[in-house]
């Protein structure tokens, strides 16, 4: 049974992008990510901080806007198009949750498609449906990165997705198809989720419930990819699968932490440089 070390893939992108970065730096560019964050959420703060520190590890310009929980959703509309016109500024992301009275869907299409770095505005999701590429989400994008560094297969594989999200699980399905897979999407209302799981080849839980993939649930041989990151009364990080009992079953398998996460922001500084090329070609 293989552990796909996700932290260690994320290292090994992180040394290549920083020497594509050393490349522009020559050229008197550096990339530049803004992040903006709503509020004080305690697991968007640490999202966040993760981000930054990446980015200042190999380089990339950053810099955070902490803005207070009551800001109007007029005031963040106004610094996403400063943003949006910013030169030094390659990147938008908006650490979401947002809180309740900010229309989530507004603010998304207020980001320049060419500096949306999460893949999060319709324009890019389209690209990602017509296999007509710009940005790949972070977290899909990250798992695609993991099944290729380990050579598995996707061609007619049956992957089957539990969670069906707008940043995870419905784009994964899609670039899934994309690679020819054969491919289920389930969901809380998925009749007998057991019976669908023991099919999968290639399952992937992103749900948040911890517990949720048991043993039963997988079949011998199979790839468990868990993208649940939930945290248990001591503040441990869990994952959706039971990776104890899971493991012994799975040809492979990601943990938690150090499977996924560090991959979703590799990939998150991987979309900041493609978006540099993106803004070369503006007009
Ligand atoms: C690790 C995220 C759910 C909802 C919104 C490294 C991260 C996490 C774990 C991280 C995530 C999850 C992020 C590990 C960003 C991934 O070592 O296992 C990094 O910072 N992530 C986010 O921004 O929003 C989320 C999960």
């Amino acid at each position: 049974m293989i552990i796909l070390d996700g932290k260690k893939l994320a290292q090994d992108l992180k040394t290549e992008l920083k020497s594509e970065i050393l490349e522009l730096k020559n050229k008197g560019i550096v990339p530049g990510l803004s992040v903006i964050i709503v509020g004080n959420d305690s697991a968007s703060e640490i999202y966040v901080g993760n981000k930054e520190k990446a980015c200042k590890e190999i380089g990339i310009y950053s810099e955070v806007h902490g803005l207070e929980e009551k800001i109007s959703e007029e005031e963040l509309l106004m610094l996403i198009d400063k943003l949006n016109a910013d030169e030094k500024i390659h990147g938008i992301l908006v650490q979401l949750p947002l809180p309740s009275h900010i229309n989530e869907d507004k603010i998304i299409l207020a980001i320049d498609p060419k500096k949306d770095v999460d893949c999060f505005h319709p324009e890019n999701i389209g690209r990602v449906f017509l296999d007509n590429l710009r940005f790949l989400p972070c977290t899909p994008a990250g798992i695609m990165e993991i099944l290729k560094k380990y050579e598995i297969e996707i061609v007619g594989k049956n992957v089957v997705i539990v969670g069906r999200s707008n940043i995870v699980g419905k784009p994964l399905a899609l670039m899934m198809i994309n690679e020819s897979a054969t491919v289920t999407s389930c969901n809380s209302k998925t009749k007998n989720l057991k019976d669908e799981c023991l099919k999968a080849d290639i399952l992937i839980s992103a749900v948040g419930k911890t517990g949720l993939i048991t043993a039963d649930m997988v079949k011998q041989g199979a790839v468990v990819i868990d993208v649940g990151m939930n945290r248990n009364e001591e503040g441990k990080l869990l994952g959706d699968v039971d990776f104890a009992k899971v493991s012994k079953i799975s040809s492979a398998i990601t943990p938690v932490p150090g499977g996924v996460g560090p991959m979703t922001i590799a990939m998150l500084l991987k979309n900041t440089i493609k978006a540099v090329k993106i803004y070369a070609n503006r007009s």
